[in-house]
């Protein structure tokens, strides 16, 4: 089995990326195994596709492995699709209690059925002979009115799937409906054209 290296410089999604992978049988390297870690890359890609291949190529290419990414966002139907690629600096500060204070401000006075809301998820797979891939998850459900929970992260606190909300509910159980749960099921499936 291949070693892959996971591209993401986010401790918590690095964190769900392994925990996903790991009964995947797949042999996961961090950018913190690295010497010096990677490069963090201009995400100026227009579509969470783009995105993810952007940071996937240029870890496979700083690497020489296999680069495994992800871009995810929420998409906020009130708020045509925003934060969406941007969700990392929607406040611009890059910190998620400032982008959900930002968020619950934007739908203040909103009912529950304009609070609609999806999360995205796209993986790329980036092989050293310059083949590549990619799949997409997503997971809908609606925005609360206050943070619930410390799971999680992000935008989780505000996130009521069907499960419950993503800050309040297990690890184990946000990835069997979440966004990267399914996309990382997909890559899997999709792997195996591949090696
Ligand atoms: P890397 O690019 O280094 O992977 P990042 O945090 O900048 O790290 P993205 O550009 O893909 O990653 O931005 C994703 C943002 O979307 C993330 O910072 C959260 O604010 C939000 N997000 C994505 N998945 C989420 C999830 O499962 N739960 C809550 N928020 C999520």
């Amino acid at each position: 089995m291949a070693t892959f290296i996971v591209a993401t410089h986010n401790k918590k999604k690095l964190a769900e990326l392994q925990r996903i992978l790991a009964p995947m049988g797949i042999d996961v390297i961090s950018p913190l195994d690295i010497e010096g870690g990677i490069a963090e890359v201009e995400e100026n890609g227009l579509t969470f596709e783009e995105n993810a291949l952007i940071k996937a190529r240029s870890a496979c290419k700083e690497t020489g492995y296999p680069a495994v990414a992800d871009d995810s966002g929420l998409c906020v139907d009130a708020l045509d699709g925003a934060p969406g690629i941007y969700s990392a600096r929607f406040a611009g500060t890059g910190n998620d209690e400032d982008n959900n204070r930002l968020l619950l401000e934007k739908l203040k006075g909103l009912p529950k059925e304009q609070r609609t809301a999806h999360f995205v998820s796209s993986i790329a797979c980036v092989f050293p002979d310059g083949r590549e891939f990619t799949v997409r998850g997503e997971c809908h459900g609606y925005i609360a009115e206050a943070p619930s929970g410390n799971g999680g992260f992000g935008y989780d606190p505000l996130f009521i799937s069907e499960a419950g909300c993503f800050g309040d509910i297990l690890a184990e159980e946000k990835d069997k409906i979440s966004h990267r749960g399914k996309s990382m099921a997909l890559f899997k499936e999709t792997l195996k054209e591949y090696i």
